[in-house]
């Protein structure tokens, strides 16, 4: 079917997405990063551990006040709780739209070793359409932007923009609304500034690409990074700095008919991921809403405190919880260290 077929369904679902007060859980690890995950915490990364770690964080109680979406990776989407109710019904019960991750993780880019494409194109429409029935409302596809001494490339920003706007295109004519998410990385030990320069070459070819390809910018969501120094800079800078950087950047890019940015955490801690957000949203208002999608920055805690041990559940819940209130409070500007301690 035509976009123009699904857009008041997309810009329905797209606006549930990033509603003030709620952000997005992403549990989308693929097979390798959930077992680096689980090794860092002695668990083998068997199948019914894997439902143990997702089934906890889809049935924290109380959860769906500040997420109005989950992230799922394949085999999730198809799993059942231990009770033998699917994942997908649990979140559609409390009103939690689910996701799915679409791409199949990147590769070297040819001619530039050093940098990164995803994969995922082949074969696209047939497994969206087949998410959508399984009960998908949204997908994603993540591109990874590397900084280095000559990096990154004009061609691997195009390569990776071209292929985020195929896919957003397949994703709104099979109904779904596409997260777009170029990462430009922290890895390294680059200044904000050239994170700031990096993000800006990137989000331009990315909505260029994207209004080629006859995407509805109103029925997508943006997912990509804060403006921020790199890990290994030595640097820290303040959230203001951090919210003064991404936000001027956003307004000379981003179409004022998007919906929504939703943040990746990137490898910031989960404090500093909610404490930039909320530096963001103390600004003021802007014509797209600023939301988060955080992977690490929102399981971590949670992840340390199951363990994988059944009996740590409720703890690591409440852990959860925590901080799924914390960012909804950054989502309006709300957020205290005084609230954070509490
Ligand atoms: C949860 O991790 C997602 C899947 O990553 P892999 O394909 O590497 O397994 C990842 O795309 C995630 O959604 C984003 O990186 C945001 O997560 P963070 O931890 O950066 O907030």
């Amino acid at each position: 079917m035509a976009i123009a077929d699904h857009l008041e369904e997309l810009k329905k679902t797209a606006k549930q997405m990033v509603v003030p007060g709620k952000g997005i859980l992403a549990a989308d690890e693929s097979s390798g990063t959930i077992e680096k995950k689980f090794a860092k915490i002695g668990v083998a990364s068997t199948e019914d551990n894997r439902r143990s770690y997702r089934g906890l964080f889809f049935t924290t109680p109380g959860f769906e006040e500040f997420i109005s979406g989950v992230i799922l990776f394949d085999e999730t989407l198809r799993q059942s709780a231990a009770d033998g109710r699917t994942f997908v019904s649990i979140l559609q019960g409390v009103g939690v739209l689910p996701g799915i991750k679409v791409d199949q993780g990147t590769k070297e880019m040819d001619g530039s070793p050093n940098e990164k494409v995803t994969k995922g194109l082949e074969g696209l429409p047939e497994r969206l359409k087949e998410y959508v029935e399984l009960g998908a409302k949204f997908a994603k596809w993540r591109a990874v932007i590397t900084i280095g001494d000559v990096l990154p490339t004009d061609a691997n920003i195009r390569q990776n923009a071209k292929d985020l706007a195929a896919y957003a295109a397949l994703c709104q004519e099979a109904g779904l609304v596409p997260i777009v998410e170029p990462e430009v990385l922290m890895d390294g030990g680059h200044g904000i500034e050239a994170c700031a320069d990096a993000s800006e070459r990137t989000l331009r070819a990315v909505f260029e690409e994207l209004k080629k390809a006859g995407v509805a910018p109103e029925g997508m969501i943006l997912k990509t990074n804060m403006v921020i120094p790199g890990k290994e800079s030595g640097t820290k800078a303040a959230p203001e700095t951090i919210a003064e950087l991404t936000t001027t950047l956003f307004e000379r890019v981003l179409p004022d008919e998007l919906p929504g940015q939703a943040f990746l955490s990137g490898g910031q801690s989960e404090v500093e991921a909610t404490e930039n957000l909320n530096a963001m949203n103390k600004k003021g208002q802007f014509p797209w809403k600023l939301s988060f999608s955080y992977g690490r920055a929102l399981q971590d805690s949670a992840l340390k405190t199951w363990g994988g041990k059944p009996e740590n559940i409720p703890a690591a819940q409440k852990a959860f919880y925590h901080r799924a209130k914390m960012n909804s409070l950054a989502t309006l500007g709300k957020y205290t260290s005084e609230i954070e301690k509490a």
